[in-house]
């Protein structure tokens, strides 16, 4: 059979500025799902392709005339990815599958638009449900408990740009963030060995990768782990020219740790700073204290390793002040980059189901939980006052002035895209205000407005 797996991107991820904003923020590169069922439906036989579409149009006539085609979502891109398998449906008259994390959430409303929803990993079902040994409408897969079962991503499939290669050397994480997804669709926590970890690397330069991710919820959650997989990488030249990583705050109490991340050159770490409110971070269940953070930050200047500083923006023991002082304390630490994310309620997390029994979303276009978005009613805002909060905080964050910071401490080539993305940036915000202003029937239109109808800003039950 010929399969396509298709990963969407929603609406304004598709232009041409945002797409050139992602290429100077990081490396374009893939969700490692598809490439990974892929490789089990190729290794059974069958001729496979994948598309991504968030750095590339999906060549939507060349996709003509597969058997079955695989659309991935997470919450934004489900709308787009509804889209698709209607018209595959209506043109193509061929079979669709919808897996993913939005779908593993709400397979129901999937089901409305496929022939089949696969919940949760989809490892080991794939081939049965491909194969139609398994037909129930809404499948329910096992997550594999013994990962180095699974085979590698297979990035010979992929048929659209990608610089930087994905591993995954863990599922989930430890912890359990009210807000958070990953650690509730990847449950419970496992992990690889280190030799199968060191193996995709080996294959990865092989393949001559020049960058590669670890895109684990958080690499660092066992340091001895997280530490050999360094040590083996420095000792076997299986260091990248960058390799970014998502970590916590804890990392910063084991030098020896760092000085290794450093010099397998994991140089650029997304952190969940979140809140410099204590009682905030109490309220997401972050466990992290604010002299976490403070000890954090200063660590990792000391090995140059760049912190890409992520703030919630709308927590409920928040209010303006804590955001503005969140952003000063990024910009004081010269954080490389800033994810000042706004607090986004993703079906299937405790956050989501209270501001559901609370009556306080604003909206279920999914589109729009992406992180930039407000759709909810904050506890100290009014959702218009948090979304101008966030754009503030990006106008801040990225000055100009701030790029040659940038440039002094890590580099000029560093400085150059941290320079691009502050034109992207600037050239943004003037954009949205006015939508906020003129563009009736757009969210920003409607939260600018609702500003003037204080019944429903001001009464979160
Ligand atoms: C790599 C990554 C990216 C990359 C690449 C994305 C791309 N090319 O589209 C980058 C950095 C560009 C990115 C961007 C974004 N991302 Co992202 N990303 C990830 C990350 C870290 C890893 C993905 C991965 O490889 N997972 C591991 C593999 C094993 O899991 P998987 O791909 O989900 O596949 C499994 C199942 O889902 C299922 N499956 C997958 N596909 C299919 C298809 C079918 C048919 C079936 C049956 C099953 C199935 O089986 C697979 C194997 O078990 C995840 C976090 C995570 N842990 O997943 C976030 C994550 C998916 N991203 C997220 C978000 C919010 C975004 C952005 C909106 C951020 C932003 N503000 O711009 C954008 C949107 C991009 C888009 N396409 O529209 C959220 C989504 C939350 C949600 N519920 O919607 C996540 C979960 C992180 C988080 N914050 O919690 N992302
Ligand atoms: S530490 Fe990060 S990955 Fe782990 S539960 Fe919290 S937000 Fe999720």
């Amino acid at each position: 059979m010929k399969i396509v797996f298709i990963t969407p991107a929603s609406g304004m991820r598709r232009f041409a500025l945002y797409r050139l904003g992602n290429n100077l923020y990081g490396h374009p590169n893939s969700i490692t799902g598809p490439l990974i069922l892929g490789h089990i439906l190729k290794n059974a036989g069958h001729e496979v392709e994948v598309y991504e579409e968030l750095y590339d149009d999906l060549p939507f006539e060349k996709i003509a005339g597969a058997d079955v085609y695989c659309l991935y979502t997470m919450t934004s891109s489900a709308p787009r990815a509804y889209f698709l398998a209607d018209r595959i449906h209506r043109e193509f008259r061929a079979r669709v599958l919808i897996g993913g994390i939005h779908a593993s959430a709400l397979p129901e409303e999937a089901a409305e638009h496929a022939d089949q929803v696969i919940v949760g990993e989809g490892e080991s079902v794939i081939l049965d449900v491909v194969e139609g040994r398994v037909t129930d409408q809404i499948v329910r897969a096992e997550c594999t408990k013994d990962l180095d079962s699974i085979p590698f991503p297979d990035y010979s499939l992929l048929k659209t740009r990608c610089e930087a290669a994905n591993v995954m050397s863990t599922r989930g994480c430890p912890f359990r963030c009210s807000f958070c997804t990953t650690s509730r669709m990847f449950h419970p926590y496992r992990k690889r060995s280190v030799e199968s970890v060191i193996q995709e690397l080996r294959y990865y330069k092989k393949l001559g990768f020049k960058y590669m991710n670890f895109e684990d919820d958080n690499f660092t959650a066992d340091r001895e782990r997280a530490k050999e997989i360094c040590r083996r990488m420095i000792a076997e030249n299986l260091v990248f020219r960058e390799t970014f990583f998502f970590g916590r705050t804890d990392l910063a109490g084991d030098e020896e740790m760092l000085e290794l991340l450093q010099r397998a050159h994991l140089s650029r770490v997304l952190v969940g700073i979140e809140s410099l409110n204590q009682a905030s971070l109490d309220l997401i269940n972050k466990h992290q204290k604010i002299s976490d953070i403070r000890r954090c930050a200063a660590a990792l200047s000391r090995h140059k390793i760049r912190l890409i500083a992520s703030l919630v923006l709308g927590i409920d023991t928040d209010c303006a002040e804590d955001i503005r002082n969140g952003v000063q304390f990024a910009k004081s630490i010269n954080a490389y980059q800033l994810q000042p994310a706004v607090m986004t309620p993703f079906p299937g997390t405790p956050v989501y189901d209270q501001l559901e029994k609370q009556n306080r979303m604003l909206t279920h276009e999914w589109s729009l939980f992406d992180m930039l978005n407000v759709t909810f009613i904050p506890n100290h805002l009014s959702p218009w006052a948090l979304q101008k909060e966030f754009f503030r905080a990006v106008r801040q964050f990225y000055s100009f002035l701030s790029s040659f910071k940038i440039m002094r401490i890590f580099g000029l080539q560093y400085g150059l895209r941290r320079l691009g993305l502050c034109f992207l940036m600037h050239l943004g915000m003037p954009f949205a205000y006015g939508i906020a202003y003129v563009g009736k029937n757009t969210h920003y239109y409607k939260l600018k407005h609702m500003e003037k109808k204080p019944e429903i800003a001001a009464n979160p039950t």
